[in-house]
């Protein structure tokens, strides 16, 4: 197939899926057209089924506001159009959903009909997108696609209970390679971070305010208080500075390092014995799934999709958003030595239960049905 790609080329979750499916369609043989304001992070070498086409705004004095959607609709139809696209996957509904329900329209004026799919990612439906500003807009261009899926059943769930949505949505979790993410031999990285043998906590985000980085520290400062640990930091977003100051308020700022943006997060993962994942709202955890492939247990919330992801007493645990007492009493479980073994042998095998091999075909599917469904119109 010849498939457009369109995303947020950035950190975030919802990037680095579109990125990675991206990479594992064209392995399969498809010709990938990525369509967005920059090259994705992920994106930074040669495939010859891989194709990226930047999204150019130009500046006007009059554009208080940069008009991107209507720069991305015109790439679509002119990327649909002269690379002869077979479907467009959007990523992330605002406002690629919308952007891409315009492109296709000019298209049928052209004689062209391109089947959409869109996927929903999370903070499209259960933060911004239900924000009077965008929901009919989000409403109505997930109505017009010809394909939509979700990362997680709670996902639809949310979409369906405060959007007057009609489609079928078709689940489709998140992915992992596991041959990237996996428990790789860092004992120098060990030694370094944890010298006396301490027991390694990490968390990584972008540290927005649905993270909860606050709880993260507090777990921290609850686990140290009763065994040796260390926390690693990964990432960077608006909550990092207040997060700092906190961490010197707590008196563990001296236990814990704060790493940035790296992209070799899976090396940190490595020499880890704990996530934590204290989310208020988790549409499915791409982090916390790549802590469990590289064989790292997870202490969690019960925020959104995460229970489908983390299984309580066997990959983890899980607590209500906020009950930091009962993830410090978890996480001092998990980490206790005859514990921890079994935990992070199962958070390696429920990872692989969400392999790209076995998901990926299901996208193909989804591609599938949505180009007979278009064709089917006629
Ligand atoms: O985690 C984030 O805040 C980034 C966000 C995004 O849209 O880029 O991630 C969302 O999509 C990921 C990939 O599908 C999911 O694994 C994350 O759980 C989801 N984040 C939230 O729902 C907060």
């Amino acid at each position: 197939m010849n498939i457009g790609i369109v995303c947020y080329p950035t950190f975030g979750g919802s990037g680095v899926v579109a990125t990675e499916l991206g990479k594992a369609l064209a392995q399969r043989g498809h010709r990938v057209h990525f369509i967005t304001y920059s090259q994705p992070v992920r994106l930074d070498f040669f495939n010859e089924n891989l194709f990226y086409h930047e999204v150019y705004v130009p500046a006007y004095p009059l554009f208080q506001f940069p008009p991107y959607e209507l720069a991305l609709t015109s790439k679509m139809v002119d990327i649909v159009q002269n690379e002869k696209l077979d479907v467009l996957h959007v990523h992330y509904a605002i406002p690629h959903a919308s952007a891409a329900f315009m492109a296709k329209q000019i298209l049928r004026t052209r004689g062209i009909l391109i089947p959409v799919v869109t996927t929903l990612h999370g903070t499209d439906i259960t933060l911004v997108g239900k924000d009077a500003s965008f929901e009919p807009v989000v409403t109505f261009s997930i109505n017009q696609s010809d394909g939509v899926t979700s990362v997680s059943a709670d996902l639809r769930r949310e979409t369906y209970e405060y959007f007057a949505v009609e489609k079928d949505i078709t689940v489709i979790p998140n992915f992992i390679d596991l041959q990237r993410f996996r428990k790789q031999e860092k004992s120098h990285f060990r030694a370094a971070i944890a010298p006396e043998g301490e027991k390694l906590l990490v968390h990584t985000s972008n540290f927005r305010t649905v993270k909860r980085v606050e709880d993260v520290l507090r777990i921290f400062c609850g686990v140290r208080a009763e065994i040796p640990a260390k926390l690693l930091l990964v990432g960077d977003g608006p909550d990092r500075s207040r997060m700092e100051k906190l961490a010197r308020e707590l008196d563990c700022h001296r236990d814990l390092r704060f790493l940035g943006k790296l992209e070799a997060v899976e090396e940190v993962l490595s020499v880890s014995d704990l996530f934590l994942m204290p989310s208020e709202n988790e549409s499915f955890g791409l982090a916390a799934l790549e802590a469990m492939a590289c064989e790292v247990p997870v202490v969690s919330t019960n925020a959104g999709g995460i229970p489908e992801l983390n299984v309580h007493g066997v990959t983890g645990t899980i607590s209500e958003i906020g009950d930091v007492p009962d993830m410090v009493k978890n996480a001092l479980y998990i980490l206790a030595d005859e514990n921890l073994p079994r935990f992070k042998a199962a958070a390696r095998a429920r990872a692989e239960e969400f392999a790209l091999e076995k998901i990926v075909p299901r996208y193909e599917d989804c591609y599938q049905r949505a180009i007979e469904s278009v064709a089917a119109t006629a």
